[in-house]
């Protein structure tokens, strides 16, 4: 067996004009608490260093590069890697990445993995942009990732640390199905994903109150037709007059959530996960060599 206590760290809301030094010192609280309970690994949510921006229509440029980081460590964020190496304790962190290359500006939505040593071992860039480019005067509130963000450019890769084969993917991404096959295909056994999911969808606001319900379907689904071990954390509460979801959870290769946090505020929820148990699932029902037909599903890859 390949044992390990892993955490969710979920936060609650954070104010447009927090500072950093306050959402670090947070995620070092939930580390802490993490590591009294034995967890190595900790998964904070999507853009965990800041408001989730793109819910506002940000028309200066010096502005909107106040929600980026230019530099990972920065002088900011380094009390989490100190805390991540002093603890023992790895982490997966959400934050908007900023490049600039001469006149030109990278936006990328993206997450890390930093190990036990607080070294980051693995970086994916969100490729499933959900929202719109312009702003639009008819919703209660914007969502802007396709204005805020490029494509991510690194495809689904994944890390092999922490004795096993790890996987990245943020918020939207949860949804699509072939998140989770890429990865698993690519022998994903931990698959992390944070997430900052408005209750109402402004497109179907009769969905509105199945959004929990379809949060824990995809990141279950996603679980049980891979055999991977699935962890999801949110950023919750009211946070710029916009509610968001919370459920943050730890789901096992078998669909069953095996850990889930109570409320919408700063909370983790921890369980012991064996990552061997992935076999269960991808030497059985989801033995992709004895079962799979890439043959016929054509479709999937079509642009
Ligand atoms: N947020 C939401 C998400 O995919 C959304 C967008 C909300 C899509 C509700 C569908 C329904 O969870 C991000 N940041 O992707």
């Amino acid at each position: 067996s390949r044992k390990l206590i892993v955490a969710t760290a979920q936060l609650g809301p954070i104010a447009r004009d927090e500072p950093r030094s306050s959402t670090v010192s947070r995620m070092v609280a939930l580390m802490t608490e993490a590591h009294r309970r034995g967890a190595t690994l900790v998964v904070f949510p999507e853009l965990a260093l800041t408001s989730f921006f793109p819910r506002w229509f940000i028309e200066d440029e010096a502005e909107l590069d106040s929600f980026y980081e230019t530099e990972m460590p920065g002088t900011e964020t380094q009390p989490l890697f100190d805390a991540a190496r002093k603890l023992g304790v790895g982490f997966y962190l959400g934050y908007a990445e900023l490049i600039v290359e001469g006149e030109t500006k990278r936006r990328f939505n993206t997450t890390i993995l930093v190990d036990q040593t607080g070294e980051i071992v693995g970086k994916y860039r969100k490729v499933h942009l959900p929202g719109h480019y312009n702003f639009e005067e008819w919703r209660p509130f914007q969502h802007l990732e396709k204005r805020y963000f490029e494509h991510g450019d690194l495809g689904f890769p994944v890390f092999e640390t922490m004795g096993g084969t790890m996987g990245m993917a943020i918020c939207n991404d949860r949804r699509w199905p072939e998140t989770y096959r890429v990865l698993s295909l690519r022998g994903a056994e931990l698959i992390m994903i944070g997430y900052n999911t408005p209750v109402h969808y402004p497109q179907a606001p009769e969905h509105d109150h199945l959004q929990d319900f379809h949060n824990h379907l995809s990141l279950q689904a996603g679980a049980y037709a891979n055999g991977a071990w699935v962890i999801g954390t949110a950023k919750a509460g009211r946070e710029g007059g916009c509610d968001l979801i919370g459920g943050s959870c730890i789901v096992a290769p078998t669909g069953e959530i095996v850990a889930m946090v109570q409320g919408l505020g700063d909370e983790i929820a921890t369980a012991e996960i064996d990552l061997d148990r992935c076999k269960e699932l991808r030497e059985n029902v989801f033995n992709f060599t004895l079962h799979r037909e890439p043959g016929d599903y054509g479709p999937i890859c079509a642009g």
